[in-house]
């Protein structure tokens, strides 16, 4: 009796450890565990767009669901601009503005300047609630920096998420080199504990590819009701290699790529089916000479023209493609 207590306990802890691992605890880190991309990147202003960051600014987001009365963290990993990590032009004289947001102005659903997807829009709006600069700080480089503690309800709250919402502004002051970073919203101070059900979104994505062939980076927009066809964009891929498009109905469509410094666009239908679920922007390295150090910055908008935001952890789960069985076209399945 006592030994069926006991497996019919560690059955049930399994269960719902297993629902917590899978579902919950993996939107803290920035980029996200499924994305499989190592860095941010942020030039400072005086930087060339032809090394890849069209705007020299980066506006992430970070939803605490409301339930979670804890204070909370946010930690940046190499915030500096010199010594590992970051891509050095000339000298490193590169400066980093990191500012936290909470309060109205935030909710990117409310204010759509919050978003700050064009230049010229106000991308600070809410209120700053912490603020620093880094230069070339060897005792932040290859470390962390800990922004905080927040309160939850420091946010901006979102009846559309049940969350309050915070926002990290990253801005290149001055210099030209490329500060690689990550993010990691954190329980605690000193180490990564996630906050239970949180997540991190962004509407321009700007993000260092793989210096391999092998490794492909993952970034899972969210599709919402009403969209009936998307314009992706990317700016400076060096055409290198493919960007794919994946979800339970695509199985790979091919994205339209940009070259060097400049925009590529192009359309992709959406299926009623994709409604409120992710799609997987899968990023593969051409397989010829290396293209190294590449950036990359990404947007999507719907045909109505809102932009779609991109989670950390996607929106139910990573979507995987199902091969119709009963089509009459073989299906190139493996
Ligand atoms: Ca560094
Ligand atoms: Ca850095
Ligand atoms: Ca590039």
């Amino acid at each position: 009796m006592k030994l069926n207590k006991t497996i019919y306990t560690l059955i049930f802890s399994a269960f719902i450890l297993g629902i917590n691992g899978g579902m919950k605890l993996t939107g803290q880190a920035v980029p996200g565990k499924d994305e499989n991309i190592t860095f941010l990147v942020t030039f400072g202003k005086q930087g060339e767009t032809s090394w890849g960051d069209d705007d020299f600014y980066q506006v992430f987001f970070f939803s605490i669901p409301r339930d979670f009365k804890e204070q909370f963290y946010i930690r940046v990993f190499d915030p500096d601009t010199g010594g590992e990590h970051d891509e050095i032009q000339g000298e490193f004289n590169t400066r980093t503005f990191f500012g936290v947001y909470g309060g109205k102005g935030v909710n990117p659903d409310v204010n759509e300047d919050s978003k700050g997807l064009y230049n010229g829009m106000n991308y600070k709006g809410g209120t700053l609630l912490t603020s620093r600069v880094f230069g070339g700080e060897a005792r932040f480089d290859n470390r962390y920096f800990t922004f905080g503690p927040f309160n939850p309800t420091a946010g901006d709250y979102s009846s559309k998420w049940n969350s309050y919402i915070f926002k990290v502004v990253v801005e290149g002051v001055t210099g030209d080199d490329g500060n690689l970073y990550r993010f990691f919203m954190s329980r605690d101070p000193e180490n990564n504990l996630p906050v239970e059900g949180g997540n991190a979104f962004t509407y321009e994505y700007t993000f260092r590819m793989w210096n391999d062939f092998k490794s492909v980076a993952h970034i899972y927009p969210f599709v919402d009701t009403g969209v009936i066809w998307i314009r992706q964009r990317n700016f400076d891929w060096d055409g290198d290699g493919n960007i794919l498009v994946v979800s339970r109905y695509k199985q790979g469509i091919e994205a339209a790529i940009s070259n060097e410094n400049d925009w590529m666009e192009g359309r992709i239908s959406i299926d009623p089916d994709e409604i409120g679920s992710s799609l997987d922007f899968q990023f593969h390295k051409a397989q010829r000479e290396l293209v190294k150090n590449n950036n990359v910055v990404v947007t999507l908008e719907s045909q109505r023209g809102d932009a779609l935001p991109f989670f950390s952890s996607p929106i139910g789960g990573v979507p995987v493609y199902i091969p119709k069985i009963s089509v009459t076209k073989t299906n190139k399945t493996k």
